[in-house]
Parts: structure tokens; C-alpha cells; sequence
């Protein structure tokens, strides 16, 4: 048994090796209200942290005595602290005020600019959609998934404060509540003022497959920018052509009912959870007698059926194959949609986190042929739009510099 001194040293060392705070100092752009420098420090901890724990997982063959684990969860490194922890709420719990702002900040990022994030507009808004579509397969359909979206979604929420002025509750959208008549939500209503609106009446044919220009709610008549200048656009009934016997239920509901993300919340290991979430099949299924495996087909999964039961911007790549902005164009941050849709894939996340023994396990594959094994000192690339980091610093939202959790 290698004593705790020496194993402290070697993991030190094995961390700070200066690679990571190169790749973040190489960032030819500063965002001002992201601390560079902390996330940098807070990213070597969280990275110790996890080595750490894995190598003593791997000496004692046990997941490591508590007594050690809170102390290294408790050292400060100089990393900042939260300074409160927010909760993040259900887009229905959210008071009209609340709603009203929130939609708010979202169009202001319009307005705002994009310190040289994207090379062909220059707003927040659509730095967003921009990140999002570059080498999008290095960040979908793998292990990089999650803690990737789950930073992508922070970022967001923080620009719409620091930007925007909204410093109320960030919303997810609970859709195990609407899987029985999904389009039927609340949150897709007509309301100008706090509505995200419905898939409209006028047909859009402007780019991919075509759909219907939003044309209600607060979103009405959206103009976005990528891949080219277009109107938000919509398609609720789309599901039909993917899932044209219903197997899925009405709009794939079946895929993101409560008991399909009580079977995901089930998967024994990061790598499975990923699997049934992202709708890959890259797990054994997890009840083998179970007729039909929900993670097995691409519309399936938490993660997937809601973006497919729409075609348009919201739908991401699909509504773009056989067009000529496949496969560049992965533009589903076009659609407002995206953030409490992600909101909520990253709770569930956060759900399963929850588990004993979960809440810094990270394993898998990466890439887009999940080859590689994925670890938790992979950088996950954010392509100007702030630092860098480790997939470490993602796995724990209490912590800095994230700072949130969720009521349930
Ligand atoms: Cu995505």
C-alpha cells in the first residue's frame, strides 16, 4: 500500500502538468464575467480530486475511506467558493414575472456581442447555436455528452445574467409531466409575453426539411442566423415519420415517460446512463426481457425523443440530412427550446448522480467511433466560448464554479 504522502504527490503531479492552463491561456478572446484563472485552479482540484479517488478505488479495491474523501472535498487549492448554491426550477414553477424575464434575456442575447466567438455573426445568440455545431460529433453520442451540455448550459445561464440582467431560477422543462400530449405543455403556449409558442401555421421551406415558420408566443416571427439567415421553425408533428406505428407513444412520448427515465436512472454505470440517455445503443440493454429496448434506436432516449418529435431547428441534425447544410449545421440552440429541453437532461443526470458511489463516476467512450476510452482529465472544447474544462470540474453542479442543484 503505496502511504498517502507519496500518493498525494504522484497524483499532484500527475495533474498540474501545465497542459490544461495552456490550452486555456491559447483562448484568443476573454469573456469578463468568467474567471479564467479560477477555472483553471478549480479544474487541477477537481482533477486531483477524481484521479485521486479512482487510484484509491483501485488500491483498496473499495470506493476509498470517507474520512479522506470529505477532506479532499473540503480543500481550497485557492479555488473560489460558491457564494450561494441556486436551485434551478420546473419552467410551471417559475412566476409570471420570472417567465417574462427569462424569455427576455433569451432574445437580448441578440443583442449582444459575441467577443469574437464566431467567425460569421457576431451576437451571443448565435454564438451559441456556433459553438454548438463545431465538431459536434467530438460532444454527442459519447461519454463527452453529458458533462459537455451540462457546461453549455451554464454558460448560457450566466450570460443571460451577466449580459442580460436575469438572475432568477433557471428552468427545465419536466417532460415526464406532458409525455401523454407533449406539444400540449404550458411551456409551448401562445402567450406573447411568456410563451415559447407552437410550430405555427405558415409553411417554412426555407432551409432543411421544411416545417412551419413560429409564428405565436413570445418567439413569433424569430429571425437566426445559422447556417443561414431563416425564421425559427417548427414541425410538432414530425414524430409520425420517425415512429409511424405510434410504437413510441403520441410525439415519442413513451421514450421520456416517467417510467422510461426511471429505467435510465436504473443503468449501473456512467457509460450505460449515457447510452439510454443519448439514445445510443451502446450499453446491453438493461432489462434484458423488456420487449423494447428504449435506448436502441437513435429517436429514443430522454435526450433524443423530444428534439425528434420536432422537425425544424429544434430537431438538430436530422432536419438537415439531404440538404446542403448537412452536416455542418447542428443548429438546435437556434431554438429557445434547447436550454430547458438540456435543462432537464442534465437533472436527470444530476438525479443519478445522486446514487451512492455516482456522483464522480466517469467512464466510456469518446469520439464519433467510440473507440477511445473517455476520462474524467478529457478537456472538453468550448471554441472561445469561455475556458475549457475538465470534464472533472463538470460532475459536481454544488460545486464551484457552477454553483446550482436541483430540487428533485
Ligand atoms: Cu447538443
Amino acid at each position: 500500500m503505496v502511504g498517502f504522502n507519496a500518493l498525494l504527490v504522484s497524483l499532484v503531479s500527475l495533474a498540474v502538468t501545465g497542459t490544461y492552463a495552456d490550452t486555456v491561456a491559447r483562448s484568443n478572446n476573454r469573456i469578463p464575467w468568467l474567471d479564467y484563472e479560477g477555472i483553471v485552479r478549480a479544474g487541477q482540484d477537481a482533477l486531483n480530486y477524481t484521479v485521486y479517488r479512482r487510484e484509491l478505488a483501485e488500491l483498496s479495491g473499495a470506493s476509498g475511506p470517507l474520512a479522506i474523501r470529505d477532506e479532499l472535498e473540503h480543500r481550497s487549492n485557492g479555488v473560489p467558493r460558491c457564494k450561494k448554491i441556486r436551485k434551478r426550477k420546473e419552467w410551471r414553477q417559475l412566476a409570471y414575472g420570472e417567465k417574462r424575464d427569462y424569455i427576455k434575456a433569451i432574445k437580448c442575447l441578440q443583442t449582444k456581442g459575441d467577443y469574437n466567438i464566431s467567425p460569421v455573426t457576431d451576437n451571443l445568440y448565435d454564438a451559441f447555436t456556433q459553438v454548438h455545431q463545431t465538431n459536434w460529433t467530438d460532444f454527442h453520442g459519447n461519454s463527452w455528452f453529458l458533462p459537455w451540455h451540462r457546461w453549455f448550459v451554464w454558460i448560457h445561464a450566466e450570460a443571460m445574467e451577466h449580459e442580460c440582467g436575469y438572475d432568477g431560477p433557471v428552468p427545465y422543462w419536466d417532460y415526464t409531466l406532458d409525455y401523454r400530449n407533449p406539444s400540449g405543455s404550458p411551456i409551448f403556449s401562445t402567450d406573447p409575453v411568456i410563451g415559447f409558442g407552437t410550430h405555427g401555421n405558415i409553411p417554412q421551406t426555407e432551409i432543411g426539411l421544411g416545417g412551419y415558420k413560429v409564428d405565436n408566443g413570445a418567439f413569433a416571427n424569430l429571425r437566426v442566423s445559422l447556417p443561414i439567415p431563416h425564421y425559427l421553425t417548427r414541425n410538432f408533428s414530425a414524430w409520425k415519420t420517425a415512429d409511424p406505428e405510434g410504437k413510441y407513444g403520441y410525439q415519442l412520448g413513451e421514450s421520456y415517460s416517467p417510467a422510461a427515465v426511471a429505467q435510465t436512472l436504473a443503468a449501473p454505470t456512467f457509460w450505460e446512463f449515457e447510452g439510454a440517455m443519448d439514445g445510443f445503443n451502446v450499453s446491453i440493454p438493461i432489462d434484458p426481457t423488456a420487449p423494447i429496448t428504449l435506448a436502441d434506436i437513435p429517436i429514443a432516449g430522454v435526450h433524443n425523443a423530444p428534439h425528434a418529435f420536432n422537425m425544424g431547428d429544434w430537431n438538430g441534425p436530422t432536419w438537415l440530412f439531404g440538404t446542403q447544410w448537412f452536416p455542418a449545421g447542428v443548429v438546435a440552440p437556434n431554438d429557445p427550446m434547447f436550454w430547458p429541453h438540456h435543462g432537464n437532461v442534465d437533472r436527470v443526470w444530476w438525479k443519478w448522480q445522486q446514487k451512492p458511489g455516482k456522483q464522480w463516476e466517469f467512464n466510456g467512450k469518446k469520439g464519433l467511433d467510440r473507440i477511445n476510452d473517455a476520462l474524467p482529465s478529457d478537456i472538453l472544447p468550448f471554441y472561445n466560448l469561455g475556458p475549457d474544462p475538465v470534464v472533472a470540474l463538470t460532475l459536481k453542479t454544488e460545486n464551484w464554479p457552477m454553483c446550482y442543484t436541483y430540487s428533485g
